[in-house]
C-alpha cells in the first residue's frame, strides 16, 4: 500500500467518520510497522467515492495511547484519532458495547449504565467531531457511521454549520419502551438530529427513531421527514445552519437504507478453482456427511448461537438426526473479549459444544466442528460453498451480512438459508426459510425441513435470493444514501 505525506487539513470534500479506521496497524516480527487495509464492505463501497471526491477517513487506529500522523493510503487520506486506554475502556468497551449495544438489541443482555462511561462517550465524540471539522473543506459532505458516534452530528453542526451531514446506524434502533431506559436518551436523539439524513437498516428502526423524537422532543414527523425547529426552545440554542434560516424548521430525513455486501466479489471468490477445491476438501475432512450446517458469527449474544446449539443438540438427542449424517460447523470469531458478558458467553457456548460433542461425537464424526478464530475471506467462501444449510439465528441483528455473503457465493443455486426474522436481512430475503430462534421446536422443524428440502425447491429459493443480493450490493447502498444526502444539501442551499 502506498503511504505518502499528509496533505493540509480542511481540504476534503467527502469525509467518513467511523470508530475504526479502514486500515489496521500491523507490526512485523522485526518490529517494523505498516498499515494494511482491513477488508470490509464499507471500505469497498466507499473507496471509489473517496477517490473521486477527495476523501478523508477519520477513525481510531485500534491501538490505545498511540498518536499517528494523518497519511495517504492508496488515494484516501487517513486521519487517526487518538484514544487513551481509559477512553477505550469507558467509551468503547463500556458505553458503546456494554450500554448501547445490549440496549439497542432489545436488552437481550442487561445494559450497564455508568455516568463515567457517558462522560467519556461525550468527550470522545467531541474529539471525533473536531477532527471531522478540521478535515472538511467548506460545504463538504460528512458521513458519520454507527452507534459509537451518535453525538457527532450535532457537535459537528455546531462547529461547522456549512457542512452536509449524514449518519448511518448499523444496528437496530429499539422501540421507545426500551430506548426510554437510557438516562441520556434526549442527548442522543439531539445528537443524531444534527444530521441532514439519518439512515437505518429497517423501516421499523426508522419508525422507532421517529417515535422517540416525537416523545422526547415533540417535533412533527411526516415520514421520512422530521421537522427540527430552527431555534429549539427546549435548549435556546440555534441548532442549524444560518444558510437555512429562511425556513422555520430544518428537515431531517430518517429513512431505511438496508446495507449490503460487495456481492460480485464474493461470487468471484467462490468461482475460483482453489476455493472450490477447498470446499470439497472441507467436506471430505468432515467425513463426507450428508449434510453440513454452518454458523458464522462474531461470538456475540445477539447472534443466537446458544439457541442454534440447543436445537441441534435436541435433534441428536431425540434421534431425528444422526452424527454420521449431519455436522454443524460453527465459526465463532473472537469479539469484545474484555467485556464481562462476552467472557461469560464464551464459557457458556464452549461448555455446550463440549457437552454435545462429548455425548454424540464418534472417533470418525464430530457433531460440532467449533472454531474460535477469524478466517481469511477465501476460507469463508469455501465454508459457505461447502455448507448445505446456513444457520442465521440472530435474536436481534441490524442486518446480518453473513446471510447475504452465503447467498452471493452460491452461484450453483444450491444451499438453504435459515434466517431469523429478527435479522434486518429478513425484510429483503423473504425466500429464505424464516425462523423464530426463540421457538426451539420450530427451529428444529425448520432444520429437518431444510435437510429434506427437494432440489427444485432449494434452487428456486436460492435463485430468488440471489436476485436480491446481486441486484442490491453495497455500492448501490452507498450511492442511494449519498444521493439522498446530496439532494438534501441542494434543498438546503435553495431554501
Ligand atoms: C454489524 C451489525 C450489520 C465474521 N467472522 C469472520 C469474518 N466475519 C465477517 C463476516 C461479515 C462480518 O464479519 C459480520 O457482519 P454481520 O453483519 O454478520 O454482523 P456484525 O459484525 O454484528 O455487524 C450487523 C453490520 O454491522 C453491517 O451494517 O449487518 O447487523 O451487527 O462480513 O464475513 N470475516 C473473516 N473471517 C472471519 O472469521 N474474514
Amino acid at each position: 500500500m502506498t503511504q505518502t505525506a499528509e496533505r493540509p487539513p480542511g481540504d476534503y470534500d467527502f469525509v467518513v467518520v467511523s470508530n475504526r479506521l479502514p486500515v489496521d496497524r500491523v507490526v512485523a516480527p522485526d518490529g517494523s510497522a505498516s498499515w494494511q487495509q482491513s477488508p470490509g464492505g464499507l471500505v469497498t463501497a466507499l473507496e471509489p467515492v473517496m477517490r473521486a471526491r477527495d476523501g478523508a477517513w477519520i477513525g481510531w487506529s485500534g491501538q490505545p495511547d498511540l498518536d499517528f500522523e494523518p497519511f495517504d493510503s492508496d488515494g484516501i487520506q487517513v486521519v487517526p484519532v487518538r484514544l487513551s486506554a481509559r477512553d477505550v475502556e469507558n467509551y468503547y468497551e463500556g458505553f458503546s458495547n456494554d450500554t448501547l449495544w445490549p440496549l439497542y438489541h432489545d436488552v437481550i443482555a442487561p445494559p450497564t449504565y455508568h455516568r463515567e462511561w457517558w462522560d467519556t462517550y461525550v468527550e470522545v465524540n467531541q474529539r471525533f467531531a473536531e477532527a471531522a471539522a478540521a478535515a472538511s473543506a467548506p460545504g463538504a459532505v460528512v458521513w458519520v457511521q454507527d452507534y459509537q458516534l451518535q453525538l457527532v452530528p450535532k457537535m459537528l453542526r455546531l462547529l461547522r454549520p456549512d457542512l452536509t451531514i449524514g449518519f448511518f446506524d448499523h444496528i437496530p434502533f429499539p422501540p421507545y419502551g426500551i430506548y426510554s431506559q437510557l438516562p441520556w436518551r434526549t442527548q442522543i436523539i439531539e445528537g443524531l438530529l444534527g444530521a441532514d439524513v439519518i439512515g437505518f437498516q429497517r423501516v421499523a428502526d426508522a419508525n422507532n427513531f421517529s417515535r422517540a423524537v416525537r416523545r422526547l422532543k415533540g417535533y412533527t414527523t411526516k415520514s421520512p421527514i422530521i421537522e427540527v425547529p430552527l431555534v429549539d426552545d427546549s435548549e435556546g440554542v440555534r441548532v442549524t445552519a444560518p444558510i437555512r434560516r429562511a425556513k422555520e424548521f430544518r428537515p431531517v430525513i430518517a429513512k431505511a437504507f438496508p446495507i449490503s455486501i460487495d456481492s460480485a466479489s464474493w461470487e468471484d471468490l467462490a468461482r475460483t478453482p482453489s476455493v472450490q477445491a477447498r470446499a470439497r476438501q472441507i467436506r471430505a475432512d468432515l467425513g463426507n456427511p450428508k449434510t453440513i450446517m454452518l454458523g458464522v458469527d462474531r461470538l456475540d449474544y445477539t447472534k443466537g448461537i446458544g439457541h442454534r446449539l440447543k436445537a441441534f443438540g435436541e435433534l441428536l438427542t431425540d434421534g431425528s438426526v444422526a452424527v454420521e449424517d449431519v455436522t454443524l460447523v460453527q465459526v465463532a470469531s473472537p469479539s469484545r473479549e474484555r467485556v464481562q458478558t462476552y467472557m461469560r458467553l464464551r464459557d457458556e457456548i464452549e461448555l455446550t459444544v463440549g457437552r454435545i460433542n462429548g455425548d454424540f461425537a464418534t472417533i470418525s464424526h464430530t457433531a460440532i466442528s467449533y472454531h474460535h478464530h477469524g478466517y481469511p475471506r477465501e476460507e469463508m467462501a469455501a465454508l459457505y460453498l461447502a455448507a448445505d444449510i446456513m444457520l442465521v439465528t440472530a435474536l436481534r441483528d441490524g442486518m446480518n451480512l453473513v446471510a447475504k455473503e452465503y447467498v452471493a457465493t452460491r452461484f450453483d443455486d444450491d444451499g438453504v438459508l435459515l434466517l431469523s426474522e429478527f435479522a434486518g436481512a429478513a425484510d429483503e430475503l423473504s425466500k429464505a426459510v424464516l425462523i423464530n430462534p426463540h421457538d426451539i421446536d420450530g427451529l428444529k422443524e425448520a432444520i429437518l425441513g431444510a435437510i429434506a428440502m427437494p432440489d427444485r425447491e432449494r434452487s428456486a429459493r436460492m435463485r430468488s435470493l440471489r436476485k436480491r443480493v446481486l441486484g442490491n450490493d453495497v455500492e448501490k447502498w452507498s450511492r442511494e444514501f449519498l444521493d439522498v444526502l446530496n439532494d438534501s444539501a441542494a434543498d438546503g442551499r435553495r431554501g
